[in-house]
């Protein structure tokens, strides 16, 4: 039977402020799953902490609720055991360009076939409204009164810069664009970057829906932006800001970790057979008796 919306919807009562761009997020990467028709249990959500890492919870999937800035080192190592099952990893820009910056550098580099979706809401929104990495130079917040004195992380750029086949950006209120964006992600073989503007309303009374709108430049609408070309792409996210939307570089040609691997095995390390000889075991056992 088709998979249905209300298959990946759970019983929690949300967290999020009324209003969230998380919510955005949420419903598009349910309906991404729908579209492609993949079932809840062929699905694992891996989060990092803050409000955006609540998302897990809201998802009947399987989900992992991991430590800040560790989701991406969970969710390669859960999908190079169980290569059958569609890995989300999902966290705020916090959780992946601060404490997780060592994590997505490298993720970025060994390109393991998952989908990586930041909710971008330019704060840190579970600490209250501190600046985050991508906190805008000069902004004023409650830590930082007189302006962050901070240059901005430039996450896309960084992204292309180290080799990653697939970078886009999305904004929680553009639900079509978003739900094609994550559906490509997905079948894009290899680390799929899905940045994503979700206005965080309670903090940041900046970056708003309103400024979003205005400032966003959509890449869907220009039909001579050639998304596979690597330098266009590059100029594209200098000349913007990267305030854009759509998808700023997919690498046709993209191989993935798992198939650089000589002799990886294809049926995933947790379908192998791990029993042991119960006389093998009783040996090992009596070793330490
Ligand atoms: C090791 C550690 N350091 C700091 C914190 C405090 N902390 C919790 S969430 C967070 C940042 C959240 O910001 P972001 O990742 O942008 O997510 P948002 O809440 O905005 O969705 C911080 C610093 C923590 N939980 N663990
Ligand atoms: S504090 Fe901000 S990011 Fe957190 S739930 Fe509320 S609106 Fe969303």
């Amino acid at each position: 039977m088709a998979v249905t919306m209300a298959d990946f919807r759970t019983s929690e009562k949300s967290w999020w402020c009324p209003g969230c761009g998380d919510f955005g997020v949420l419903a598009a990467l349910q309906k991404a799953l729908v579209e492609l028709g993949i079932e809840p249990e062929k699905v694992a959500v891996v989060s990092g902490i803050g409000c955006s890492g609540k998302i897990g919870n809201y998802i009947n999937s399987y989900n992992l609720h991991t430590v800040h800035g560790r989701a991406l080192a969970a969710a390669q190592g859960l999908k190079l055991a169980n290569r059958e099952l569609t890995v989300i990893a999902a966290g705020g820009d916090g959780d992946g360009f601060a404490i997780g910056m060592g994590h997505y550098m490298h993720a970025l580099r060994r390109n393991v076939d998952i989908t990586y979706i930041v909710m971008d809401n330019m704060i840190y929104g579970l600490t209250k409204g501190q600046t985050s990495p991508t906190s805008e130079h000069g902004f004023q917040t409650k830590s930082t009164p007189a302006g962050n004195v901070e240059r901005t992380v430039n996450q896309l750029q960084l992204a292309i810069a180290s080799g990653c086949g697939f970078v886009a950006n999305g904004f929680s209120a553009n639900q079509k664009q978003l739900v094609e964006i994550i559906k490509r992600a997905i079948q894009h073989p290899g680390f799929a970057l899905v940045n994503t503007y979700s206005p965080c309303v309670t903090f940041n009374k900046q970056n708003t829906f309103d400024f979003f709108k205005q400032h966003l430049t959509n890449l869907d609408e220009d039909p001579t932006y050639d998304r596979h070309d690597r330098f266009a792409a590059m100029k594209k996210l200098m000349e913007t800001e990267e305030l854009v939307t759509g998808i700023v570089y997919e690498d046709p040609n993209s191989v993935r970790y798992e198939d650089r691997v000589a002799g990886y095995p294809a049926e995933g390390i947790v379908n192998r057979d791990w029993s042991v000889d119960p006389a093998v075991w009783q040996k090992l056992v009596d070793q330490y008796k």
